[in-house]
């Protein structure tokens, strides 16, 4: 007979994560086919959502580098043993304080006494939500830290669940805390499967069930509700979202061009490596999968429209759908602030961010322009920040002639004096920096860390109005929380093994570069 989930985890205490990848299912093995008759039973609404100022999620293993990158965390057994070893527990630490930064080290001004907050959002970056049986997958590629280390990750088969979480945590805020959008980071998806950005759209729209499951019905612990290849109940976002583009949402693997994988990616030959959730641990395989029509690689026009035709349509416009790129700008709302929403990925390949001179005359700068001209303060957002602009020769990719360099768009954007920030995804490490170009007026570039690897974590901004152009951007990152959700939180505890294990690095930045207040003073 099957062990339940609640059973196996109590045999592995106490570390009572892993179980169903250690195949805690008894000696009959799992059921790939069987029935999962019970529906999704919804999730107990969240108590509370700690922001980081309050507690942090601290790994408490040290971080070690493995000789030789063995053991392995997408070997079952390895996994088991680092669990075991409590390379996946945490603690919960202090609150972070928010540390003060100014455009030229200045001492930071004095705050208005009594401020207006302008917007308060949230910035969703890099969920890179992954179909984990992909016959594209390129799990034996990965490697421990370095290029190739995000080829495989032992919570890539949790992140719907875990994306579900941050959802639900940002619900919660929420609560106490308006929140008037979220606006994503880019890389929303792993490898521009269609199935992988329906998971996402309905993980964020909400839906009656999401079941992240490709291939053949997988029920690695028996019964509903126990694992994640179990259909769920997804909560949706209490409030708007905001798509932007990056290199893994419209890229094979964040590197390849789509049209030579069309056939590939909906066939049954596994290129180099992917999960089998039929086997004990859904260990790595090299032999053929059951095809799935569902994860088809889409063309940017085709990642669009499956956008728009979801929930609000998140940004997407009628320039958008035709183009395929996700240019547009959006205003908040009573206040002066306007978004540039700029599309940096390209179809071309490589996962370097390249803006073509098209890019700026078509779009850019008549959008910064129109932001001047309206009296906007402007937040530009984008997948790259400006430092991983280049003319897409990457892995990948072909290099494009009329790309536009790190300085031209720097120069540029600093032409503009009513520019606050530029907020960027990509490098999944929090991340502040000035920005200055000869003549023009420096401005903020800012980095949120990837919900996909650790620290795991999204981050909210306020933009407070002190008077007389004083500015202040808060950024606070959120850690999702896990009550009543033991597969987000076996999530959780794989994502920190991933870091912990010397797979994958620290996505937590410099500790003054966390949660922040940058000022600024605009016109
Ligand atoms: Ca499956
Ligand atoms: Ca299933
Ligand atoms: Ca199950």
């Amino acid at each position: 007979m099957r062990l339940s989930w609640r059973f196996c985890a109590a045999l592995l205490a106490p570390v009572a994560l892993g179980s169903l990848l250690l195949g805690c299912g008894g000696d009959e093995g799992p059921g790939p086919t069987e029935a999962q008759p019970d529906p999704p039973a919804p999730l107990p609404a969240l108590a509370a959502a700690p922001l980081t100022t309050e507690r942090t999620v601290v790994a408490t293993h040290e971080v070690v580098t493995m000789p030789e990158q063995t053991p392995n965390p997408q070997v079952p057994e390895d996994l088991a043993t680092f669990l075991g070893a409590g390379f996946g527990e945490f603690e919960i630490g202090p609150g972070l304080t928010a540390v003060d930064h100014t455009l030229d080290d200045s001492p930071a001004p004095e705050p208005a006494r009594t401020p207006a907050l302008l917007s308060r959002f949230v910035h969703l970056a890099d969920t890179q939500l992954a179909d984990d049986e992909s016959p594209t997958r390129l799990a034996n590629f990965d490697s421990a830290g370095g290029l190739t280390s995000a080829a495989f990750r032992p919570q890539e088969g949790h992140q719907c669940r875990i994306l579900h979480a941050a959802v639900r945590t940002i619900n919660r805020v929420h609560q106490d805390k308006p929140i008037g959008f979220v606006v994503l980071g880019g890389d929303n998806a792993d490898s521009a499967q269609q199935n992988e950005l329906d998971w996402f759209n309905a993980v964020l729209d909400g839906a009656d069930s999401v079941h992240c499951d490709s291939g053949v019905d997988d029920d690695p612990v028996a019964g509903a509700n126990n694992d994640p290849k179990d259909p769920f109940i997804a909560e949706g976002l209490d409030v708007p979202w905001k798509w932007v583009t990056g290199n893994h949402d419209i890229l094979v693997q964040g590197n390849l061009r789509v049209e030579g994988f069309v056939e590939a990616s909906v066939g049954s030959v596994v290129s180099g490596g992917t999960r089998n959730w039929a086997l004990p641990g859904a260990p790595v395989v090299e032999d053929e999968v059951p095809a799935d029509e569902r994860r088809r690689v889409m063309a940017r026009t085709e990642m669009v429209a499956r956008v728009h035709a979801s929930g609000d349509g998140h940004g997407i416009d009628e320039a958008v759908l035709s183009s395929g790129k996700a240019h547009y700008t959006f205003d908040v709302e009573g206040t002066p602030i306007r978004w540039i929403v700029l599309d940096t990925a390209a179809e071309t390949g490589a996962s370097e961010g390249v803006v073509r001179q098209g890019d700026v005359e078509g779009f850019l700068r008549p959008a910064l322009d129109a932001a001047q001209a309206d009296g906007k303060w402007v937040i530009l957002t984008s997948h790259h920040s400006s430092e991983l602009l280049g003319d897409g020769t990457g892995l990948g990719g072909s290099a494009q002639a009329d790309a536009v360099t790190t300085g031209a768009f720097r120069a540029l954007v600093a032409g503009y004096d009513n520019v606050l920030m530029h907020l960027a995804g990509h490098t999944h490490t929090h991340r502040v920096k000035v920005v200055t170009a000869d003549g023009g007026k420096a401005y903020w570039e800012v980095e949120t860390s990837a919900l996909v690897d650790w620290p795991q974590q999204i981050r909210m901004f306020e933009i407070w109005d002190h008077g007389g152009g004083q500015v202040s951007i808060h950024g606070i990152p959120i850690d999702f929380a896990t009550d009543d959700d033991p597969i987000a939180a076996e999530g959780r505890a794989l994502g920190i093994l991933d870091y912990t294990s010397g797979w994958q690095g620290d996505g937590a930045g410099d500790p003054a570069e966390r949660a922040i207040v940058l000022w600024s003073r605009m016109p």
